[in-house]
């Protein structure tokens, strides 16, 4: 067996096991200042790299000379160099689907608990201020039978719209790369500019991979277009999003409410002042994060990693056209 695979991140021990029967297996159950000098003389060696999250770019792949392959264990991947790997003639593969209907519940209680306010009257119920019935200055807002607008309709759109249209008779807006047909068929969805979404709906829902054209595409001059009584919700990446422009339009009151799965950096910082707003729900990136799914998905890198170490075709390799220069 003359393979190896470094894992360097928490996975169950049947992922492991799967692994051991093609590879010799490196385990790291995560990555920490103390064990990145062993991490990096493993690597050299190193012929599959299965994880997520790594910034894998030139100066990881300079200390990285046998490596053949990298299977991400998350659907997005900007944290590979894709032009770097290409060049090097390195395979990568991520792991879409198995992880959408759990992203969708993840977005669905954002929207529910930004729009019903609902930790902060936990909070309130906790702290032993229910003194007497709710008045109307805690009251929320409707989220059945309103417009949802989302940004980036790809499979974890779609699942989101699923709900929202059939289970909550919510209006689906969408702003996309191209158009969709049979999305707009199956949830009677109206397709628009970025512009047009943001001024007509009360829910924006930030789904976008994150690209250098993707990159804060939401700042204030966006918020500023939402409604005042419009809540925006991002579970995709925190840098899709420019903060600062973000704190400041809820500051003003440009808009009323955010859910937020994702950050600029992560964890947040402990002083950021998303922290101490009220009608910001704060959520520490666990969109796909349940036993079950984060399984689905560990196993299907694992997959992966095994088709390339057995020469079969990679399941769900990332393949995108990359700019030539
Ligand atoms: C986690 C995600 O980042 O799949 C993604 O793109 O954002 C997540 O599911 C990742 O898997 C963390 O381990």
């Amino acid at each position: 067996m003359s393979e190896k695979i470094i894992v360097y991140r928490k996975v169950d021990e049947q992922v492991l096991n799967y692994l051991r029967e093609y590879a010799e297996v490196v385990y790291f159950e995560k990555l920490t200042p103390e064990n990145m000098d062993e991490f990096y003389s493993e690597l050299e060696t190193t012929t599959v790299l299965l994880g997520s999250l790594l910034k894998i770019d030139e100066s990881l792949l300079n200390k990285a000379p046998n490596l053949k392959m990298v299977a991400n264990s998350s659907v997005g991947y900007d944290n590979l160099d894709l032009q770097a790997l290409k060049s090097r003639g390195i395979i990568a593969s991520n792991t879409p689907e198995v992880l959408n209907e759990t992203v969708a519940d993840t977005i669905f209680g954002l929207i529910l608990s930004t729009a019903r306010r609902m930790p902060e009257l936990v909070q309130w119920v906790k702290n032993g201020e229910w003194n007497e019935n709710l008045t109307e200055e805690y009251f929320g807002v409707d989220v059945h039978h309103k417009k949802l607008g989302i940004i980036g309709m790809g499979r974890i759109g779609q699942t989101l719209a699923q709900r929202a249209h059939f289970g909550f008779g919510m209006d689906i807006y969408y702003h996309n790369r191209s158009r969709n047909l049979e999305v707009e068929e199956r949830f009677n969805a109206t397709f628009c500019s970025l512009d047009d979404l943001l001024q007509e709906v009360d829910f924006v829902c930030l789904l976008t991979p994150l690209t250098k054209e993707t990159e804060k595409m939401m700042g204030y001059e966006q918020f500023k277009k939402m409604k005042p009584s419009a809540i925006f919700i991002n579970a995709s990446r925190g840098k899709t999003v420019d903060e600062e422009g973000l704190i400041q339009a809820l500051q003003d009151g440009e808009i009323l409410a955010a859910g937020l799965d994702v950050y600029e950096k992560e964890p947040v910082d402990k002083n950021s002042p998303l922290l101490s707003m009220k009608n910001v729900v704060t959520l520490p990136h666990i969109g796909s994060a349940t036993s079950e799914t984060r399984l689905k998905m560990t196993m299907l890198a694992a997959q992966n990693a095994v088709a390339y170490l057995t020469g079969k075709e990679i399941p769900t390799e990332i393949k995108v056209k990359l700019e030539t220069h």
